[in-house]
């Protein structure tokens, strides 16, 4: 065969998705046919532009010897220490001129070989046909086998396929790959990611044998009112279906009607089938239910479902989104493991086998197809290909190539059309589209909000009273949207420390039927693992235009650890309620559930005494129906000391093994208290003694002019004095388009990171040492008068601080308590909140008890560093030698640094140990809320600077 020589790319600026490739179809595995895995090691080149070299490389016989290694699946910026490039990160801003369709001359293409030999068993050349997969490709592709051309595409997580049978050989075969990083595909994919070409999802060779399968779409409804189900599998080539659990055997094309049970997140039964055809047997596992919008509700087999969802990119720190099966696995068990129900697959189709783990284990799926021209918001969304016929038929084969491939997953319930693309025909197009090819699903997409296209009134990060509008159909719009249910697909923020607000929210989700729940952003940090900055983000690389750690905005830290937002979130939407009356000994158990009953759950009881559990024991509560409520009796209190602060916390665990958790996992909890807590007392009864350089007072000794502590006992303390100032977070410090109030710029603008103490007096009474400052920033007029009084009865010494605001304070305090420094510490004890951090309204996961931990382990690793790791309630902590107890309970915290370190810090690895470990008591803090992409924290959780006073009693620790 004669190669012409060419670098012929006219194609990469081509609008059209492509050429060459076969009509999209379901993606499944079949039971007898070969297949071939093509990943692996493959040869690559990457060149600066398109044509830098012509395509004689797709040649057979060319010498390839020289060329670098790539594993495939892969991305070639995140191999090669930077040989080949590096990546970028924009969050909506395209990082090349918007003249679509061109794309720059400066584009990165990887020229890719793969050489390989027909396995031994691979049926004859004539039996049959072969078909070459490409599951995923960013950006764009041309694609040649042995020499032969066989076409290109776009549509970067989407599959394609080409035909190849007639031009394999038994050995010696030459799979070349020309992948560009920019395309006219790149202005449909401007999600806000990484920017990452490669070959970054499988390849494979199919053998078709005669008479294979073709396509398939498995119907599967479920009609509650009767408890059967009714299947039917079209198939473009005719065969038998058989269901053997259900007796089942019938042809394709027809369809039967039987009882089964249904599927659904909860309860997410599959049956085992096989489509059986001439050729070839391909298993089905099918889920039956049904989907409908009935009386403005989004309904699932009859009931209205509550969405308790995440968005999910894919994501990597080493990979980026070439996936292995064991992650895919990983993060699907860690959702059912933090109580989520569904997942958006945000914004693009995920690798097919996550939705498989998605159907066993059991989530709905909103499967997004990959489309987002957000870009064009900066020129009033002018020339937006999605209201531009040229670019129709690329819309509507990235839908159909969507539609197509998942159809026959029962989890998924609504397709999207993808995210922020704004509005046009193009978008129209594809709704009808899909609409006409699957009326068994609902159509999402947010960008519209009179809701044109979809099923459901969507949006993202509306705030809290316009959710509670919404919910009251208050919110007007146009007729069709008044109709709709409404859902959040992306709200909660979990950029840095956060999001808070989010039992807010879902109080509001549980109140107002048409609220049908929400999809946080993001499930995972995308930070990239690096070698000196621990995990790089926006900017990490270089990019001439980036959106820094706006990347790193997930429940998941990027090692895949949860965060403190995701035991949030899996508190706030825990699917059973124990509230209780610790006066009369019963307790509420609420089934909130949409289908389960609790015959899945074991109740405990424990009561506790100073947080220590006394007794414990086992809990019968009613198989409860969801939705429904029983008062439960809890055991008479077990008899303990006098005195004490007393509790019950009843917990639902899970009563054996499921698929996604072991037996004991813990599902919900509640605690309520018996008998509260006393404020610690010291009577003031010794008396201050001061000398020419020293005060003494119970175990404390004091500077005699500045009235700084200097020890306590035999612990040498750094002092105490009033602290206001916190590393602001993320949410702090809110995104550049917030145009609501945004306090960490202005806590800075207004100095609060660099408050003066003015020294106004020491004054030694009978009983007291008192000293009196005030604390205020240059320049400005407003600031803090603060007294200090420190009083002993010999033993233990009492601090009472008194903050009386003065001047005028235009913003609330990040955080108002003391720091002081201790010369080490390193195990912690306390009785309070825990394990983990929490902060005003990020906090309904701490739960009261005895907890330990470490400095070192007290700290969240925020990829940006920032405030973090407070512990709640604490009623006393134990570190460094000291014991402290509150009056009232506080806010503790200690690190290795201080908080201006924390702030100043880019990446966890600026952060290094000092000699002192820095101890923050705080009375009180500012809310999170979810300001870096929605709401500030609501006002309730805010702390104003008011008169306010609090005490510390320091003793050193048994
Ligand atoms: C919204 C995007 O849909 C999502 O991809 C992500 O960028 C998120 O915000 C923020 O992290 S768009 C939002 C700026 C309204």
């Amino acid at each position: 065969m004669s190669f012409r020589t060419t670098t012929d790319v006219t194609y990469v600026e081509d609008v059209s998705p492509g050429r060459g490739a076969l009509p999209p179809r379901a993606w499944y595995a079949s039971s007898d046919a070969k297949s071939l895995s093509l990943n692996g090691s493959w040869r690559l080149r990457v060149s600066a532009t398109a044509d830098a070299e012509d395509d004689s490389f797709a040649e057979e016989g060319y010498d390839a010897g020289d060329w670098a290694e790539v594993t495939v699946p892969g991305h070639w910026v995140l191999q090669g220490d930077g040989a080949f490039g590096s990546p970028v990160y924009t969050n909506h801003l395209y990082p090349f001129p918007v003249d679509p369709p061109r794309v720059p001359t400066e584009n990165p293409t990887g020229d890719h070989l793969r050489f390989f030999d027909l396995p031994e068993d691979w049926p004859a050349l004539d039996e049959g046909g072969a078909v070459l997969r490409f599951d995923g490709v960013e950006s764009c592709a041309r694609v040649w086998l042995n020499g032969t051309d066989i076409g290109e595409f776009k549509g970067s997580r989407l599959p394609h396929e080409f035909a190849v049978g007639h031009l394999l050989k038994p050995t010696g075969n030459v799979l070349a790959v020309r992948v560009h990083q920019w395309s006219a595909g790149s202005y449909l994919e401007d999600q806000d990611q990484w920017w990452l070409p490669g070959i970054f999802r499988d390849v494979t060779l199919l053998h078709r044998p005669p008479g294979s399968v073709l396509d398939f779409f498995v119907h599967a409804d479920y009609d509650h009112t009767t408890g059967e189900g009714t299947l039917r599998v079209d198939s473009d080539v005719d065969g038998r279906v058989s269901v053997p659990a259900l007796d089942i055997d019938i042809a394709t094309g027809e369809s039967v009607t039987v009882p089964v049970e249904p599927w659904s997140a909860e309860t997410p039964k599959l049956y085992d089938g096989e489509l059986v055809t001439a050729g070839e047997r391909v298993p089905l596992r099918i889920g039956f239910r049904t989907v409908v919008l009935e009386d403005g509700l989004i309904k699932v087999n009859g009931r209205a479902i509550l969405f308790k969802g995440v968005n999910r990119h894919e994501w990597h720190p080493e990979k980026g989104r070439a996936l292995d099966l064991e992650t895919m696995r990983e993060d699907v068990l860690l959702m059912k493991r933090h109580n989520l129900n569904a997942v958006r697959t945000s914004h693009y189709p995920p690798h097919p086998a996550f939705l498989d783990l998605c159907d066993e284990l059991g989530l709905w799926v909103i499967d997004e197809c990959d489309l987002e021209t957000h870009g064009f918001t900066e020129q009033a969304w002018r020339d937006n290909p999605v209201d531009d016929d040229r670019w129709t038929p690329a819309l509507l084969d990235r839908a159909a190539r969507m539609v197509e491939r998942d159809k026959n997953h029962p989890s998924i319930v609504f397709w999207s059309l993808g995210n922020e693309a704004g509005t046009g025909r193009g978008l129209t197009a594809m709704a009808e589209w899909i609409h006409g090819r699957d009326s068994s699903r609902l159509v999402h997409y947010e960008g519209d909000w009179d809701c044109r296209d979809t099923d459901v009134y969507s949006r993202m990060y509306a705030f809290h009273d316009e959710v509670e509008k919404i919910g009251q159909k208050l919110d007007g719009g146009t007729h069709k949207r008044r109709e709709l249910p409404f859902i959040q697909c992306e709200y909660g923020h979990a950029m840095g420390n956060g999001p808070g607000g989010l039992a807010d929210y879902q109080k509001l989700f549980e109140s107002y039927d048409r609220l049908q729940g929400g999809f946080i952003w993001e499930w995972i940090d995308h930070g990239i693992k690096h070698p000196e900055l621990g995990y790089a983000y926006g900017g990490d690389f270089g990019e001439e235009l980036h959106d820094g750690n706006f990347v790193c905005d997930g429940l998941i830290f990027p090692d895949r650890t949860p965060s403190p937002g995701l035991v949030e979130y899996k508190k706030v939407i825990e699917p059973v309620r124990i509230d209780g009356d610790g006066a009369d000994g019963t307790v509420r158990v609420t089934n909130k559930y949409d289908f389960a009953d609790l015959s899945g759950l074991a109740f405990e009881w424990a009561y506790q005494v100073d947080g220590e559990t006394v007794e414990a024991g086992a809990l019968s509560v009613p198989d409860l129906s969801p939705g429904e409520s029983a008062d439960v009796k809890l055991p008479e209190p077990p008899a303990h000391g006098t005195g004490g602060e007393t509790q019950w916390t009843v917990r639902a665990l899970l009563a054996t093994d499921t698929a996604w958790a072991p037996k004991d996992h813990v599902v919900a909890w509640g605690q309520f208290p018996v008998s509260g807590r006393q404020s610690p007392s010291v009577a003031a009864s010794d008396r201050p003694a001061a000398s020419e350089k020293l005060i003494t007072l119970g175990p404390a000794s004091f500077d005699a002019r500045t009235g700084a502590l200097k020890t306590i006992g035999g612990v040498e303390v750094t002092a105490p004095r009033l602290d206001v100032w916190r590393a602001p977070t993320d949410n702090d410090d809110g995104a550049e388009w917030q145009t609501d109030t945004r306090y960490g710029m202005l806590w800075r603008k207004y100095g609060l990171h660099r408050m003066r103490h003015r020294l106004d007096a020491v004054e030694v009474s009978d009983d007291t040492l008192t000293v009196r400052t005030r604390v205020a920033p240059a320049a400005w007029e407003f600031g803090l008068a603060t007294v200090y009084r420190w009083t002993s009865d010999g033993e233990r010494l009492k601090l009472t601080v008194s903050v009386t605001p003065d001047g005028d304070w235009k913003v609330p305090l990040p955080r108002l308590g003391i720091r002081f420094g201790l010369p080490q510490a390193d195990a912690v004890r306390w009785f309070g909140g825990g394990p983990g951090e929490a902060y005003p309204d990020t906090g309904t996961a701490s739960m009261i008890g005895r907890w330990h931990s470490t400095v070192d382990e007290l700290q969240t690793p925020y990829v940006r560093p920032q405030e973090n790791g407070a512990r709640a309630d604490v009623r006393w902590v134990e570190l460094g030698g000291l014991r402290i107890e509150g009056d009232p309970e506080f806010w503790f915290s200690a690190r290795r640094w201080t908080n201006e370190q924390l702030d100043a810090a880019r990446h966890l690895t600026d952060l290094t140990p000092g000699d002192t470990v820095w101890v923050n008591l705080d009375h009180g803090q500012h809310g999170i809320g979810s300001q870096s992409c929605g709401p500030g924290p609501l006002p309730q959780y805010f702390l104003r600077a008011e008169p306010t006073e609090f005490s510390f009693v320091f003793s050193t620790a048994r």
